[in-house]
């Protein structure tokens, strides 16, 4: 039986990669975070006491800035592969802790590479890191490639570069089966919800069930290549299975203005938008509703733009172009945004209906 080791399992992608190694027949150890709240949500339903009979999905407490703690569970797991997705993901949060941000998304890669060369796993454990489209920044040449320079715009963009050139490094010095997957942001109805597209599908419903005034966001006019967070798990597994170690990027190839994607999750309602004005003025009216479940205003004001979430250097402009894992790895995706739309807005819909009724 292989074992996989994945920090940020707690996360969107540690849940569904989890889940997707469970039925591939792995067994799967995670590495959860301390904290003072429950932060197991996302996998609740794949625990089972440990105590049962054929446990395959084990925790582990760790963290990424701790190097004691790596060595002492990769020692005890021994794992086949491990999937480094532990992060601090959230680029705006970034600019107000850089620090932390270096030493655990920068410095946390290094110390799981470290931890397997010293205990002696270079041969056997091979290393998926979860690298970025952020990687690439300021607008070099789109679509992106694996060969378009990195230009990153961001603290959690710059902590990325390290993580990635480490990966890179270690795969040459050591001989490691190291890899980056340069993953084009991808979403769900797991994804967090402080990220744009989350926030959109979580107040789109709130707001047509009346239980929200309007969406306050911030720049509308950044474009996204955005794919689903099921696919995009598919490629890393895919990415440790081939013979050589090498770097791949994951992407749709299409892109998406935010304020598309507004429209999109109002429409996926029955309600249509109209903007109207310019940058921090800008705002979304309702210009129809054909759904009659839902009571709302023709006129109404439900998107308003806050200069507060603005970042301090943006992404503009984000396009992949993943002919290299189509080829290599025979990878497609398999779902398109409107499907992205339709489930997190049906999900999160579901998600507030009970605090209605
Ligand atoms: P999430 O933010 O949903 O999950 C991040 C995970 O990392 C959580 O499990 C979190 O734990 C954990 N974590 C945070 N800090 C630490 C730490 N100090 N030590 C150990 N674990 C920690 O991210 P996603 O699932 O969306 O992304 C997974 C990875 O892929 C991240 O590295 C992200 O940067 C990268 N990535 C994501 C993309 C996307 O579009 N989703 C695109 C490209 C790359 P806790 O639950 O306790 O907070
Ligand atoms: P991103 O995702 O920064 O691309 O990083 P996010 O969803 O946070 O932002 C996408 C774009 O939307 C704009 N935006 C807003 N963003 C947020 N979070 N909140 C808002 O209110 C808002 N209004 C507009 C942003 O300015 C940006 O242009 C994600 C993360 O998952 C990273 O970890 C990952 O590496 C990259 O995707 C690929």
């Amino acid at each position: 039986m292989k074992k996989a080791l994945i920090t940020g399992v707690t996360g969107q992608d540690g849940a569904y990669l989890a889940e997707f190694l469970l039925e591939k027949g792995y067994e799967v150890h995670g590495v959860k975070r301390r904290a003072s709240s429950f932060n197991t949500q996302r996998i609740d339903h794949l625990f089972r006491d440990l105590h049962e009979e054929n446990v395959r999905f084990i925790l582990h407490y760790g963290d990424l800035s701790d190097a004691t703690n790596l060595i002492r569970i990769i020692q005890e797991v021994q794992p086949d592969e491990i999937y480094n997705l532990g992060a601090m993901s959230h680029v705006k949060v970034s600019f107000d802790t850089p620090e932390y941000v270096a030493n655990v998304d920068g410095l946390g890669a290094m110390r799981l590479l470290e931890a397997v060369r010293i205990l002696g796993l270079a041969e056997k454990t091979k290393v998926y890191q979860a690298s970025t489209s952020e990687l690439y920044g300021l607008v070099q040449e789109v679509p992106q490639t694996e060969k378009t320079p990195f230009y990153p715009r961001s603290p959690y963009g710059v902590a990325k570069i390290y993580a990635y050139w480490i990966t890179v490094n270690y795969r040459e010095a050591y001989n490691m089966f190291a890899c980056n997957g340069i993953l084009f942001n991808h979403e769900s109805p797991l994804r967090g919800e402080t990220f744009v597209t989350r926030k959109i599908t979580m107040a789109t419903a709130k707001i047509v069930l009346g239980l929200q005034d309007a969406l306050y966001i911030g720049n509308l006019n950044s474009q996204r290549d955005w794919g689903h967070a099921k696919d995009y798990i598919e490629a890393m597994w895919l990415i440790l299975q081939q013979d050589k170690p090498d770097d791949f990027v994951i992407s749709t190839g299409k892109t998406t203005l935010v304020r598309e994607f507004v429209r999109m999750a109002f429409l996926e309602c029955g309600i249509e938008l109209e903007f109207v004005g310019e940058n921090e003025n800008e705002v979304g009216k309702v210009k129809s509703c054909s759904n009659p479940k839902y009571q709302i205003e023709i006129g109404k004001e439900v998107v308003k733009v806050d200069p507060t979430y603005y970042r301090p250097t943006e992404v503009d402009l984000l396009i992949g172009d993943s002919t290299k894992a189509r080829t290599v790895l025979g990878w497609e995706p398999k779902f398109d945004l409107n499907d992205i739309v339709k489930q997190m807005v049906a999900s999160d819909i579901e998600l507030f209906e009970k605090e209605v009724k």
